[in-house]
């Protein structure tokens, strides 16, 4: 691992924002290239932040911190995971499913979806199964993609397809799930069309089901 990128995972385990900030700046300097800082640096950190919480070793706030580190790094890498120039081809709404407030997943599959060339409705976190069914109701979406990052909330990704077929609406668009806990298996019992188990399949699968 070069200099920067061992800063990196250090300064998300640490909480340190300027410190990710600047690293990856000065990796991105150096001809670094961002997938490579974000698979090599940024996710492997949260990785062992969520291990070192598991452990107790790690409270609500280490992951706090960990994770502004974190959104401050992808917000530098950003207009690098984006190819630039690229036609619209398909509108997408995404969010984190009610009860669930983790985001950084979804950012990450938001951004490299729109460096594709989808539109991006974002939604947020916590969002209801009747946000969802509003959002396809008035804004025209070709995909409605969900994350879930809690065993706990994962079933609102059931409850938000229930919720679109009772309003009628389920035949028009696509439905991709997402997150730590969500699997091929799930995503196939509660009747999603796609499952992706990072940002990039993400992209690959929502140009397929779109197509
Ligand atoms: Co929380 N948290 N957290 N947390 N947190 C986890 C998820 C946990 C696994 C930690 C652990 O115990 N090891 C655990 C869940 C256990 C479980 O349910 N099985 C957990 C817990 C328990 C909790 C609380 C309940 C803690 C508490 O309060 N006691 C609480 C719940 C709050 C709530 O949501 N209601 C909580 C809170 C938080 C913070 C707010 C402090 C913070 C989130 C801040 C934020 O997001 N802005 C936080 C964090 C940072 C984590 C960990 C450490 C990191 C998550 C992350 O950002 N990963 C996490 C441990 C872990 O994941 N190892 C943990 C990096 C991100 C790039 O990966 O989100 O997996 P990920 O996204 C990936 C893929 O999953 C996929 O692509 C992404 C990029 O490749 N993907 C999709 C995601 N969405 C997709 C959608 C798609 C397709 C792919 O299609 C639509």
């Amino acid at each position: 691992m070069s200099e920067q990128l061992d800063a990196i995972y250090t300064g998300i385990l640490d909480g340190d924002l300027n410190t990710v900030v600047d690293n990856v700046q000065a990796a991105l300097e150096l001809g670094e290239v961002a997938e490579k800082i974000l698979k090599e640096g940024m996710i492997p950190a949260m990785e062992e932040v969520g291990r070192l919480f598991e452990k107790g070793d790690y409270f609500v706030p280490e992951m706090l911190i960990a994770a502004r580190a974190m959104q401050g790094g992808l917000s530098i890498l950003k207009p690098k995971l984006m190819e630039a120039d690229v036609k619209m081809i398909g509108k997408v709404a995404i969010g984190t499913v009610k009860g669930d407030l983790h985001d950084i997943g979804k950012n990450l599959v938001g951004m490299m979806m729109e460096g594709a060339g989808f539109e991006i409705l974002d939604l947020g976190v916590d969002v209801s199964p009747e946000e969802f069914v509003e959002t396809v109701k008035v804004s025209g979406v070709d995909i409605v993609a969900m994350s879930a990052l809690l065993t706990t909330t994962m079933p609102q990704m059931k409850t938000t397809i229930e919720a679109l077929q009772e309003a009628g609406v389920r035949d028009q668009i696509k439905v991709m799930v997402g997150g730590a806990p969500v699997t091929q298996e799930y995503a196939d019992d509660i009747g999603a069309d796609g499952f992706a188990s990072d940002a990039s399949q993400a992209t690959t699968l929502a140009k397929s089901v779109i197509a």
